[in-house]
This record gives structure tokens, C-alpha cells and sequence, in this order.
């Protein structure tokens, strides 16, 4: 099935070319890389355009400005699917994610899962040297949303995913509204709630050693008060 792993970039010049060389590394013929850059101002789209120049396999999408990684996975997931991907992945471009597990996501998915999660609280899963704050942060985010919305994922915040096209063909993907961490759990309960199998495979999660985090309050914040909104809200 061919594949196509969406990477999110808001100024990650010191990591994208060994990203997408890294994806080189692991890929096989067909899959894609897109890459979807807000404009970064430390010139990461440029860096895109340079790869696409050079190699066969990556694209871009330019947008105009940053809007938080939902809309910008968003945009991805649209043209992914237009260009005809059968399965679509998510993955951030800072190496938390290890390209070497993307294998693992992509078999998980041809051998039936709707959603494969990579996972950092599954057996053989974790992260690598966080502070106590960032692993409560972590830890009660998926407790939380385990409280409201009961979907059994141990890591529903996890930003590491492989779709089958059948799950994001169903969704209602313009419906999507949050921008964090939000959006990755919403887009696993959404998925869920419609009848696909997800599947967790441990990963481990290391630290990026390059380049500043987007993390912020209002990205935890806006978990905290889309995941009721979730289960009792709207949709
Ligand atoms: N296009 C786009 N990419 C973004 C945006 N915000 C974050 N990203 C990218 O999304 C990925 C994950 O963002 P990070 O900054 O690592 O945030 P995080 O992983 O939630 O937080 P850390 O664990 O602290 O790194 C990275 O590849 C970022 O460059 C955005 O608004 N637009
Ligand atoms: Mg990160």
C-alpha cells in the first residue's frame, strides 16, 4: 500500500534534510514524504523546496502562516489523499519520533489496523530523560481523557499515527476545529467512534536536540477543554 508520511514544519531547519534523508532511508518505492511548512521564518520552506528539486519522493505544501499542527495536518492529510496515498502518517520532524519506526507503523496498518499509534505507555514503550513536570503533563493528559471518552488508547496524545485512506475518507475532516494535542486525540475518538480498529506499537520517545519546542499552555489548555466538548458536546 503505498504511503505518505506528512511532516508538520514551523522552523525546523536543523532538522528536516536529516529527517527526510532519514525517510530515504526507510521507505520504499511509491511512498511519499510531504512536507507542510507555515511559513516557517527561519527558512525551512526553502530547505523544502530544495528537496523536492532533488528528490522524486518528497513534496511540499506552503501555507501562509502558522496555525497550530491540526490545520496543517489537515491540509496534508487533503492532498495526500488526492494524490492517491492508501495509507497516510503523521510524525513530527524533530526526531521524537524515530524514523526507524515508521516500518512498524506502515506493517501495522497492512495487516488490518484502521489507526496504528505509536505508543509510549504500552509495554515496551516510553520516553527518553523528561522532568517529572512533563511526564505528569503527558501522564494526566491521557488519564484525563480516558475519564471522558473510555476509547481503551493508552497514548491518545501521541502525534505518531498511520491511517488506512478508508478512516480519513470517513471522517469529516473540515469539522475538525482543534490545533494541539487536541487534534490527535480527537481525530483517534472520532475514528473509533465510527466503528475502525485502532492498534497501539510501543515506541520510545526521545527528546529533540535540535530546535525549539511549540509546546505551549494554550496547546494543553485547549485539551483540557475540547475532550468533554468531545464526548458530550456537538459531534
Ligand atoms: N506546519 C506546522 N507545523 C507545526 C506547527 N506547530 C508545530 N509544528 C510541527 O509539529 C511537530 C511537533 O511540534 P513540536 O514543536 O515538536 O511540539 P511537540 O512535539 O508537541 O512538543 P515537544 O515534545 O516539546 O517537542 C514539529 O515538526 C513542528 O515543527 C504549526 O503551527 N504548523
Ligand atoms: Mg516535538
Amino acid at each position: 500500500m503505498r504511503a505518505t508520511v506528512c511532516l508538520p514544519t514551523y522552523n525546523e531547519r536543523a532538522n528536516l534534510e536529516r529527517m527526510v534523508r532519514a525517510l530515504q532511508g526507510v521507505l520504499r518505492e511509491g511512498d511519499r514524504v510531504l512536507v507542510i511548512d507555515d511559513s516557517s521564518p527561519d527558512g525551512t520552506g526553502e530547505i523544502a523546496d530544495g528537496l523536492v528539486s532533488e528528490l522524486s519522493f518528497v513534496g511540499v505544501l506552503h501555507r501562509p502562516r502558522k496555525e497550530g499542527l491540526g490545520p496543517a495536518y489537515l491540509a496534508g492529510f487533503r492532498r495526500a489523499l488526492d494524490e492517491g496515498a492508501e495509507l497516510v502518517l503523521e510524525m513530527d520532524c524533530d526526531f521524537s519520533h524515530n524514523p526507524a519506526d515508521v516500518p512498524r507503523l506502515i506493517a501495522a496498518a497492512e495487516d488490518g489496523a484502521d489507526l496504528a499509534i505509536g505508543s509510549r505507555y504500552v509495554p515496551g514503550g516510553g520516553v527518553g530523560d523528561w522532568g517529572l513536570v512533563r511526564r505528569a503533563i503527558s501522564r494526566g493528559g491521557s488519564l484525563y481523557t480516558e475519564l471522558f471518552l473510555r476509547m481503551g488508547v493508552k497514548d491518545p496524545t501521541g502525534g505518531f499515527k498511520c491511517f488506512r485512506r478508508s478512516v480519513l475518507d470517513a471522517l469529516d475532516l473540515p469539522a475538525i476545529t482543534a490545533k494541539g494535542y487536541a487534534f490527535q486525540i480527537e481525530t483517534t475518538y472520532l475514528a473509533k467512534r465510527a466503528g475502525f480498529s485502532v492498534v497501539e506499537l510501543p515506541i520510545t520517545f526521545d527528546d529533540r536536540t535540535h530546535g525549539a519546542s511549540k509546546m505551549s499552555r494554550r496547546i494543553v489548555l485547549e485539551a483540557i477543554w475540547r475532550v468533554p466538548l468531545l464526548r458530550f458536546g456537538r459531534t
